[in-house]
């Protein structure tokens, strides 16, 4: 089995930081040790098949996005990155594993979703992968097949509280679905947007003629947000399932989750980079249809009242415990344009998987997000909410060799003509810089990016069985 030395590199993970070299032994790391350490008398860096020279550069476990939607049909289309181009693109930026939606659609049945996603995954991605499950129609079948999800390695299944006729569950399918998650050890996850009441709003709206992309963010208010993750967390409270808030965006959301925490509740929210960057007047509002390009639900909010510091904040004192991308990336030409004349008929999404670490390491150099918290927030924390924590999510003897070396003084400039291989024919991240930059990336020991060459290969990532929850008390 190949062995590589990392060395000169400064270790950060979640609590903290030191000078050290890792040994990577086949697809596992062998050992942290000193700068320069020798080994029953060996000099390592002559006795290991690689070394890597990580000097002056931040060694770091693999970036996991816990919420990818690769190749999802949605909103009369399909999500433009499929598993191959998706996982390529997110091993550009440092993630090195994804959990992707496996999908039970109305009428159909659960394992029959299930399979169909390890179908779609199996052989084509170029990082590990596993999954959570979306019950798109909570019935008793459905409701006995999730009592059999943690056998199969998925420890999470999402419902929508938005979306009817969709994917939406009202509040009794809610209370079913969630006390199967309190007797199980599932995860409850939530995308939490009053769905009914929007739709109402977005019939009003369209009606006035008020049909650009701006209106999207418009009729998905941040009280349709609020409401719908304070009735989540009374329902969580009342079953006793533990509930994770998928993509939150308004600060009132924020604080429904902060409340019920200090109130002793296993609840915790997931925000996105668009969440903390973007907003409704800057990008939804960029004038005619060219809005379209961030439309995602939850929506982008209002710069005028603050949400985005809030979350900012939020992520520092562990409000918000994580940072996913809610990655469902929609071409302009052929998907986005189908809403031209009816903002309604834009498929939801952004595509983020690539540029998720380097957004967030922009957060330390700005002095949002500690160096520490930024590893936390992007990779431990997934690891141990969705039970993958010790194999992920860490450097340390023992755990996968998912490593990124990140260069302090490297410089990214996301865009479409720069670094941009995600699946897509614009970039809702165009002219943003980073003053950071992935310089390596290693999947299960393999070197999958190097000095910005791809050196990876569909079929090499894996699917990873999780087990429950690592976060809860
Ligand atoms: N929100 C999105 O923006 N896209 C996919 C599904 C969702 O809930
Ligand atoms: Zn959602
Ligand atoms: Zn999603």
């Amino acid at each position: 089995m190949a062995t590589t030395l990392i060395s000169g590199g400064t270790v950060v993970t979640a609590t903290g930081r030191s000078a050290a070299d890792v040994l990577v032994d086949g697809e596992k790391i062998a050992a942290v040790l000193a700068p320069g350490s020798t080994l029953l008398g060996h000099d390592l860096a002559a006795s290991v098949d690689t070394v890597l020279d990580a000097t002056g550069k931040y060694v770091i476990p693999g970036g996991i996005d816990a919420h990818t939607h690769m190749q999802m049909p949605f909103g009369g289309t399909e999500a433009s990155d499929t598993f191959e181009t998706g996982t390529r693109a997110a091993a550009w930026g440092g993630t090195t594993t994804i959990v992707d939606f496996a999908i039970q659609r109305y009428g159909e049945r659960v394992m029959d979703g299930l399979a169909a996603w390890h179908d779609k995954a199996a052989g084509e991605c170029a990082i590990d992968y596993g999954f959570h499950q979306i019950i798109g129609d909570v019935n008793d079948d459905s409701l006995k097949a999730m009592e059999s999800l943690v056998d199969e390695g998925v420890s999470s299944y999402k419902l929508f509280m938005a979306y009817p006729g969709v994917f939406y569950s009202d509040d009794a399918q809610i209370y079913k679905a969630m006390r199967v998650g309190a007797e199980t050890g599932l995860m409850t996850m939530m995308h939490a947007e009053n769905g009914p009441a929007i739709d109402a709003m977005v019939a009003e709206l369209l009606a006035q003629g008020k049909t650009d992309p701006y209106y999207h963010g418009v009729a998905r208010a941040w009280q349709m947000e609020e409401e719908a993750t304070h009735r989540a967390i009374m329902l969580a409270n009342l079953t006793g399932a533990p509930l994770y808030v998928v993509h939150v965006s308004a600060k009132q959301a924020v604080e429904q989750l902060a409340a019920a925490r200090d109130n002793g509740q296993n609840v915790f929210g997931e925000t996105c980079p668009q969440y903390l960057y973007l907003s409704l007047e800057d990008q939804l509002g960029a004038g005619g249809f060219e809005g379209a390009k961030w439309v995602c639900s939850t929506p982008l909010r209002s710069k005028h009242e603050h949400h985005q510091d809030h979350m900012w904040q939020s992520l520092r004192t562990n409000d918000i415990q994580m940072v996913a991308t809610d990655h469902c990336p929609f071409c302009m030409k052929g998907q986005k344009d189908m809403g031209v004349g009816d903002f309604s008929k834009i498929p939801n999404g952004i595509g983020s998987v690539e540029h998720r670490m380097d957004l967030m390491y922009q957060g330390v150099v700005d002095g949002k997000i500690s160096l520490e918290r930024w590893v936390e927030i992007t990779s431990t924390t997934p690891a141990r909410m969705f039970g993958m924590y010790g194999a992920k999510g860490v450097i340390a003897p023992g755990a996968d060799a998912d490593v990124v070396i990140y260069d302090p003084n490297g410089h990214t400039s996301i865009g479409l003509d720069k670094t941009h291989h995600m699946n897509m024919d614009y970039s809702a991240w165009e002219g943003f810089e980073i003053e950071g930059h992935v310089d390596t990336v290693m999947s299960r020991g393999r070197v999958v990016i190097n000095n910005n060459e791809y050196l990876g290969s569909k079929g090499h990532g894996q699917y990873v069985r999780r087990s429950t929850s690592q976060y809860l008390v």
